[in-house]
């Protein structure tokens, strides 16, 4: 770990505290909650300046004013901010939005999760008021690390604010199939605050497949082995799946707490195969399943009666909500039943506590299981099943993992289950019980250097690495940007020079994308002519607007203005008044890829295809993403294999495939009013790829600037069509 001389300001932000507040008699008492998380952030002190801001666990109605002078001073001490909370302000943020809605759907219990506005409202309330003491303590180097479900909108909040800023966002829990994210209202906006973030992290690969795939047919956006440009940000989405403090549980056995635990268990359990459960009591745990599991393998194989014992340490958990009550009551009614059914005066076939166990004990239940049986339904991670692989050293163990959790990625040595197939967790226990104790020890010894490896520590330094990274990675794709010295040449170069050559493509660069291209959206607004207009006051200037668009459409927008202009890529160019067009000859090409698009368009619902006099366009910008790769990919494929060898190529464009002539290209506008004109001034402005070819024709001294952040070859870059309007308007 590397120890920074200056150290960096770290923001960390998650709905909790590592120090919980009660209140015991009118007191204030704080209490430490011991997370993995907190564990992990713990270490970060060495590196960073560290500030972590949280909930503090208690609503306002049981504060007084006097209570939160003293928490804020105490927690300041501690570099932790409070973000105090109402009674409603909880019910409806993390009872309702969060609890509700978000953590069933996101663990596939899609029947258990509740919408109502009045908890989004309370969910998007308190996000805002975590970010407004974010930007209240944020400096312009700090690093914001944002965690979990709670606080999904907070990266955009805070971008909104700082648009510079640093900003990581770490998912906890899983991230759901799009056909299941798509049901959340609100899911959109969710995403858009999720891309808030430099960073996006997942537990595994398979949230973050999902996440990007939800982020593609959500909001269209697409990404490269998962970067992206949102809003002109780079934006970074990978998996980091969380360690554990591995020392603490690997030397847990060295501990004379645990000694005398284990000693409790060695003389109560003597001789008897102890199976395992930890989870906090929550219906995505599966506990109910593992019961089951367990009554069936007492009924089916009398033989281990009186032999085998479980441990269920059932920790208390949102006990407020009644799904979570419930379910206390039917684990526990199961375990009276089975215990009822199956025990003997001198043996209790299951052992429960539904409490928070200390350390010790929970290290010592580690070491002395035989097996530990982890079934949950869905689990973003699990802790459990890692602190328990390293707490065996040179002890033999047993590891149950149901597949449905991220955990059971990273330890395929485990013994994996299917948490609905009942049966298939009554053999593996059964088998479990069986293998020879050399064979699981050198099995968990592989596991153990892995865990050792990317422990807690590893995963935290890793995540804010990866924030750096990105942000450096961002600042080398925005070094074309124009900035205010480059944009001052330019003026005074277009000041200076004797004749001026000014070229401009129109969609996307003069005006933004619509999601219809034929609409009247997209004709040029007063704004634009006039910038225009302005622009060709001067005699020695000429602009020309080089669109892909057929010359009926430019001379309907453009024909009152004293511009020059090339349609459809450069076929036709009309300069001082009169079209004249490029000889094309397409042979039985124009036929051939016509019926191929047409066929393309019956079978692919909002595509159309638009036929220009030197192209074929096939347009699927409102055929839904997933679709539209598909049948884009094929149609591309289909129309290489027609063209071969002709003097006809196929373009991908931005939601759109073309077919043109080789010759037919805006480079040629270029060298045509170049060659007619002799400017000693040349700038070209343009978005998509076709522009690529105007900017590789200018003379050397010429300046290209690019819209977006996309590879160019042009000079420079500017974000948005509003700086082009803007850089226009100086201009003139
Ligand atoms: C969420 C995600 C993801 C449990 N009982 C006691 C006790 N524990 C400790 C365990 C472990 C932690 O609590 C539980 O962590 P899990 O990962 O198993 O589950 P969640 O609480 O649901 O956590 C999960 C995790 O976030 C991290 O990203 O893995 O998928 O749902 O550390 O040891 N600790 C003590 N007494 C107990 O009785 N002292």
């Amino acid at each position: 770990m590397s120890v920074r001389k200056d150290p960096k300001k770290l923001l960390i932000v998650s709905n909790r505290l590592p120090l919980s507040v009660i209140k015991k008699n009118g007191r204030i008492e704080f209490k430490k909650s011991a997370g993995g998380l907190s564990t992990a952030v713990s270490s970060l002190k060495d590196t960073y300046n560290l500030t972590w801001i949280g909930w503090p666990g208690i609503a306002n109605e049981d504060l007084t004013a006097a209570d939160k002078r003293k928490i804020t001073k105490e927690f300041k001490a501690q570099n932790l901010i409070p973000v105090f909370l109402t009674k409603s302000q909880i019910e409806r943020f993390y009872d309702g939005y969060s609890n509700d809605s978000i953590w069933p759907l996101f663990h596939y219990f899609q029947y258990l999760a509740s919408y109502s506005d009045k908890n989004w409202n309370g969910y998007q309330q308190v996000n805002k008021l975590f970010a407004k003491q974010v930007i209240k303590n944020a400096d312009e180097d700090s690093t914001i690390w944002v965690h979990d479900y709670q606080l999904m909108l907070l990266p955009g909040m805070i971008r909104t604010s700082l648009p510079d800023s640093s900003i990581g966002f770490f998912l906890h829990i899983p991230f759901p199939s799009y056909e299941l994210f798509r049901l959340l209202p609100k899911g959109q906006e969710i995403l858009k605050g999720i891309l808030g973030a430099d960073l996006i992290g997942f537990h595994i690969y398979d949230y973050v497949r999902h996440f990007l795939s939800s982020i593609y047919r959500g909001l269209g956006l697409r990404h490269t082995f998962g970067s992206l440009v949102y809003k002109d940000r780079l934006v970074n989405v990978d998996a980091f799946p969380i360690g554990i403090d591995y020392d603490k549980f690997a030397n847990a056995h060295k501990s004379e707490r645990v000694k005398k635990q284990l000693e409790v268990l060695e003389g109560h359990y003597k001789d008897k195969t102890i199976i395992l459960s930890v989870d906090r009591l929550d219906y995505t745990k599966g506990i109910l399943n593992r019961l089951e599991a367990f009554e069936i393998l007492l009924k089916k194989y009398p033989q281990y009666r009186r032999k085998v014992n479980l441990i269920v340490i059932a920790v208390p958990s949102r006990i407020g909500v009644e799904i979570y009550r419930q379910l206390r009551g039917e684990v526990e009614t199961t375990i009276s039943r089975i215990n009822g059914a199956y025990g003997t005066v001198d043996w209790t076939p299951i052992s429960y506590q539904y409490k928070n166990l200390p350390f010790s004990e929970v290290a010592a239940l580690f070491i002395r299981s035989d097996i530990a049986l982890l079934t949950p339904l869905r689990d973003g991670m699990n802790l459990v099943a890692k602190e328990y692989v390293a707490s065996k050293q040179n002890r033999p163990g047993a590891l149950i993992l149901s597949e449905m959790t991220g955990a059971s990625d990273e330890l395929p040595e485990a013994i994996t289950v299917n948490p609905n197939d009942i049966n298939s967790i009554v053999d593996a226990t059964v088998n479990a019980m069986k293998p020879s104790t050399k064979s699981q020890v050198a099995e968990l010894k592989k596991i153990q250097q892995r865990l050792k490896n990317y422990d807690v520590y590893a995963w935290a330094e890793d995540f804010i690495s990866s924030i750096d990274e990105t942000k450096k990675v961002q600042s080398q794709k925005s070094h074309k940007l124009i900035g205010e010295e480059s944009l001052a040449k330019i003026i005074r170069n277009f000041k200076k020079a004797d004749k001026r050559l000014i070229l401009l493509d129109y969609d996307g660069t003069l005006r933004n994308f619509t999601s219809d291209h034929t609409s009247r959206k997209n004709s040029p607004t007063q704004k634009i002519k006039k910038t225009l207009i302005n622009l060709c006051k001067n005699k020695n200037t000429k602009v020309c607007v080089v669109s892909g668009r057929p010359k009926e459409m430019l001379d309907k927008w453009f024909a009152d203005l004293p511009v020059s202009l090339a349609a459809e890529h450069g076929g036709w160019i009309k300069n001082d008044g009169e079209w004249s067009r490029q000889d094309i000859f397409w042979r039985d090409y124009h036929s051939q890829v016509l019926d191929l698009m047409n066929k393309y368009s019956e079978r692919t619902p909002g595509s159309t295809v638009e036929v220009k006099d030197f192209s074929l366009v096939w347009h699927y910008r409102n055929v839904s993403s997933e679709l539209a790769n598909v049948r884009s990919a094929n149609l591309i494929n289909k129309l290489s294999e027609v063209l071969e060898g002709s003097e006809f190529e196929v373009h991908s464009g931005s939601k759109v495939i073309e077919v043109k002539a080789k010759d037919t290209h805006k480079g040629t506008v270029v060298d045509d009013l170049m060659a007619q004109y002799k400017p000693d001034f040349t700038l070209a402005i343009g978005d998509d790829y076709t522009d690529e070819d105007m900017f590789r024709s200018l003379p050397d001294d010429g300046y290209g600037i690019k819209v977006g952040l996309r590879e160019t070859d042009a000079r420079y870059q500017v974000t948005s069509v509003d700086e082009v309007i803007k850089l226009l308007a100086k201009l003139a």
